[in-house]
């Protein structure tokens, strides 16, 4: 059982060097400049959210080579990532340019995993990715199909990094379902991340930095991906689609209740789902990056509760472990959030540990599952 004590980072991101070289050459958004630094040298910044300041912020090498990530994993304790390319993906590009350039990233990150060391003592490598699809508007759903091939017969690649605007119409258009139904079929765990958040006029005049687009935009953006997700009937159609929503899932857990009561009163969706709203919520996989205690403690027994609206059950532990725990993953989001001065250890990492550790009611097998054992079967490393 040494694996089960394994801690695996599902939520880390990087540009593969193909990719950053991409975002050199642009001038528009998303786009790496170099600028000169107060100390007189040139550094390169990112430029990636639409309201960022136009400097951006520093793009360290962490961002691109796999010997940073490394050490940052192994000064963390981690033993294993699975790598994402973080946002906005391919999504700024023509069809041709996404098709071209996701199955040579998808290889660039198949490479990346597999020439990477192994854990000792076992056959598991440190680092596995999820791969890209080349989902943007008028892409034909041939292209999506054949990445998911090359996804599925890439041995390292376990999942697929998605963002919430489909092929322009959002995650609920139903052009999409052969694309679900492969995705289902081929095993492979779809990770939901945000890129957009919410119209900045929700923001106001302050100028509050990153706060507000970060900490609740992305968020309600998953948020609502997933919903309208729950509401077209995918999770009807495609059973066994496993979903994975980044920062915990947003505010789904809290507003789930809420979401059936909405649906169980509207005549236009009220006889539309095969269940209650909640029992999709048991469906999905969320990362544990909520970064309290409390909040992990009350995702998990959201989730936990969903066996009430399937087998009716009011059982919130099976075998020793919290239902809700189970579907719970650690994750960082390295290598966002850098310590904003130096630190041995980033903040943003011990914390979500220590949330992990600190829930209340969890016992130690729920606590090894959320830092490792629950990856390795998800994605059977
Ligand atoms: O800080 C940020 O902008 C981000 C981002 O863009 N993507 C992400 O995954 N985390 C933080």
């Amino acid at each position: 059982m040494a694996s089960k004590r394994l801690v695996v980072d599902v939520h880390t991101h990087l540009y593969l060097p193909r990719y950053a070289s991409l975002l050199r050459q642009r001038t528009a958004l998303p786009k790496i400049i170099t600028r000169t630094g107060i100390d007189g040298q040139n550094e390169e910044r990112l430029v990636i959210l639409k309201d960022e300041p136009s400097g951006g912020r520093p793009i360290g090498r962490s961002y691109v080579e796999r010997d940073e990530k490394l050490k940052f994993m192994k000064k963390h304790g981690i033993d294993i990532s699975i790598v994402s390319t973080a946002n906005p993906w391919l999504d700024f590009l023509h069809p041709k340019e996404a098709h071209e350039l996701a199955l040579q990233l998808n290889d660039d990150l198949e490479e990346y995993c597999a020439t990477g060391p192994s854990v000792s003592g076992t056959s598991m490598r440190q680092l596995y990715g999820f791969g890209l699809l080349p989902i943007v508007p008028k892409i034909s759903i041939e292209s999506l199909l054949e990445a998911v091939r090359q996804i599925f017969a890439s041995p390292h690649l376990r999942g697929i990094i998605m963002g919430t605007r489909g092929i322009g119409k959002g995650l609920d258009d139903q052009m999409l379902d052969p694309v679900w139904s492969a995705i289902s079929e081929a095993g492979l765990t779809v990770f939901l991340h945000p890129h957009y958040g919410i119209p900045k006029e929700a923001w106001g005049e302050k100028n509050n930095g990153h706060v507000l687009p970060l900490a609740l935009g992305f968020p309600m953006e998953t948020t609502i991906a997933t919903t309208r997700l729950i509401l077209s009937g995918v999770f009807d159609r495609f059973p066994s689609l496993r979903l994975f929503l980044a920062h915990s899932g947003g505010a789904l857990p809290q507003l789930s209740s809420r979401l059936a009561s909405c649906i169980d009163h509207d005549p236009v969706v009220a006889s539309r789902l095969k269940h209650d709203a909640r029992f999709y919520l048991g469906k999905l996989y969320l990362d544990a990056v909520c970064y309290g205690p409390e909040e992990l403690g009350f995702v998990s027994d959201v989730l936990a509760r969903a066996s009430r609206y399937d087998t009716g059950s009011k059982d919130v532990v099976s075998g020793g472990r919290s239902m809700g725990s189970e579907r719970l993953l650690f994750g960082t989001d390295h290598p966002f959030f850098p310590p904003l001065s130096t630190s041995e250890k980033w903040k943003s990492v011990v914390e979500n540990l220590d949330a992990i550790d600190n829930v209340q009611g969890w016992t130690e097998a729920d606590k090894d599952g959320v830092k490792g054992g629950n990856a390795i079967s998800l994605f059977n490393l």
